[in-house]
């Protein structure tokens, strides 16, 4: 493992801030989404959340207690911490001309603290923030001024913090609005909650669009105001496979890579696939691409590869393959895998899966990997004081081997790795704090109880252990 390998932890602002009027800051989708609904966003009222819990306006005040919490950090000897910037606490309505003071200098006063410690910060710029104002007055990424809104707040904090901040992403798991059927997805990443009857998958092209264009301005942008600037893509990764050898699983497993990859193409290569664009014209697709875009995307491609890493799937065309319930792909089916486990929350355990993505996504675009998620989401107990969370040392340790071999015997370029929710953080996908995925417990439940008090987990010591050793004693 090379000496500079980046060890560490991911948050993101609004599963861990909370403070959610603090500091002048705007109301973002994140704000007004409901625990684990499918029909999501409800209207704000006076600062009061009308769904009983979406937690994260609260969540557990990382705002409050960064400077605890990055002690504990330093303590494991985290290299970087990945989180992101609140937009709303920048531009609280997201087309403001001026920015909020008071939001810029609280990531002033929470990337010194980290670097006191040596420690790097790796900024996702929109981590499912939007402004909601940009929702309701623009109809989020469906608009093309979202492109000027995005970049003026990327120029800001580029800008503000570039003597500060080296690695930043701009959107977090871009690929995900291509789930078309669960509006949490959509509405995340674009801020579009689709109408009846709309064709959805063609407000996803456009919308991906406006977000490429912006990706790109950023990079290029970004490239002029620090030359040293390393600014990535992010990819929710996760290996499709045929459940069999009937050539049209193997099919259908491949064609969901690609529509998965598709975002990666756009980011990394500067142009779109020509699968694509065939699709755009079998359909009849006139999207709003101008010729200036177009350069735009050439000019601004990334320098490397974030990935968040979770789990596989699993595709068939079979009748007698076993249906999961949970058929977000639409198209074409989801399947049981006979060879992994499963979390609680339905998610495949497939550590062997990593290696194999990361052969991948490092021979079909050459470009450094930042591995800026993995974790492992487990409904962890508290008992005197103490959380004994060998599953999670298991499923961590399991990964990281699957890495190494990709490093080490693959020739990957792997720069860096950090656990997702090392501090527990807001589940995103169901709005729990049960959900768990850090080394740090926190006293909250899904209720909203709780002192808030942080507590070592038995995978603290056993990372720190890890990062001592640069990764050899696992
Ligand atoms: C990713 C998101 C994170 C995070 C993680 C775990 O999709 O980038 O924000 O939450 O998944 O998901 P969950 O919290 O739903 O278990």
């Amino acid at each position: 493992m090379r000496n500079d390998f980046l060890w560490g932890g991911a948050v993101a602002a609004h599963q861990v801030e909370g403070g959610f009027t603090q500091g002048g800051k705007g109301v973002s989708i994140a704000d007004v989404m409901t625990a684990g609904s499918k029909d999501h966003a409800r209207e704000i009222t006076e600062g009061i959340i009308e769904g009983k819990f979406y937690p994260n306006h609260e969540a557990i005040d990382f705002y409050g207690h960064y400077q605890e919490d990055i002690k504990l950090f330093a303590e494991m000897g985290f290299k970087c911490l990945r989180t992101s910037i609140a937009w709303t606490r920048i531009f609280p309505n997201g087309d403001e001309q001026e920015p909020n003071e008071a939001g810029l200098a609280f990531y002033d006063n929470l990337f010194d603290e980290l670097l006191k410690y040596g420690i790097e910060p790796v900024i996702t710029l929109s981590h499912f923030e939007m402004p909601y104002h940009l929702v309701k007055q623009y109809g989020g990424w469906r608009s093309r001024e979202l492109i000027g809104f995005f970049t003026k707040f990327a120029v800001t904090v580029m800008e503000r913090y570039k003597d500060k901040v080296n690695y930043w992403m701009t959107f977090n798991e871009i690929n995900n609005q291509r789930i078309l059927e669960n509006p949490i997805y959509s509405f995340t990443n674009s801020g579009i909650l689709y109408q009846e009857g709309e064709d959805k998958l063609k407000t996803m092209y456009q919308a991906a669009h406006y977000q490429f264009v912006a990706s790109a301005i950023t990079v290029s942008e970004g490239k002029k105001i620090n030359p040293d600037f390393q600014i990535g893509c992010m990819l929710a990764a996760t290996p499709n496979y045929p459940l069999t050898s009937d050539p049209s699983d193997i099919i259908v497993a491949q064609q969901e890579d690609e529509k998965q990859l598709f975002f990666t193409d756009v980011q990394v290569r500067g142009n779109y696939p020509r699968w694509a664009v065939k699709e755009w014209e079998r359909k009849g697709y006139d999207l709003d691409i101008t010729e200036e875009d177009l350069q735009l995307l050439k000019a601004g491609t990334v320098d490397y590869i974030g990935i968040s890493y979770y789990l596989s799937n699993t595709i068939s065309t079979r009748p007698e393959a076993v249906r999961l319930e949970d058929d977000l792909l639409g198209d074409s089916a989801l399947v049981e895998n006979p060879y992994v486990s499963m979390t609680e929350w339905g998610w495949s355990i497939d550590p062997a899966g990593l290696r194999h993505y990361l052969n991948l996504l490092s021979n079909r675009y050459e470009r450094p990997i930042f591995i800026v998620e993995n974790g492992f989401g487990y409904a962890d107990i508290l008992v005197e004081e103490k959380v004994h969370d060998v599953e999670r040392i298991d499923f961590l340790s399991q990964h990281i081997r699957e890495m190494k071999k990709a490093i080490e015997i693959d020739g990957v370029e792997v720069i860096g790795y950090t656990v997702w929710g090392c501090i527990d953080p807001i589940s995103f996908t169901t709005g729990e704090m049960r959900k768990r995925y850090g080394f740090i417990y926190v006293d909250r439940d899904n209720q909203g109880n709780g002192s808030l008090k942080r507590i070592k987990k038995d995978s603290f010591e056993w990372y720190k252990h890890l990062i001592q050793t640069n990764g050899a004693e696992l």
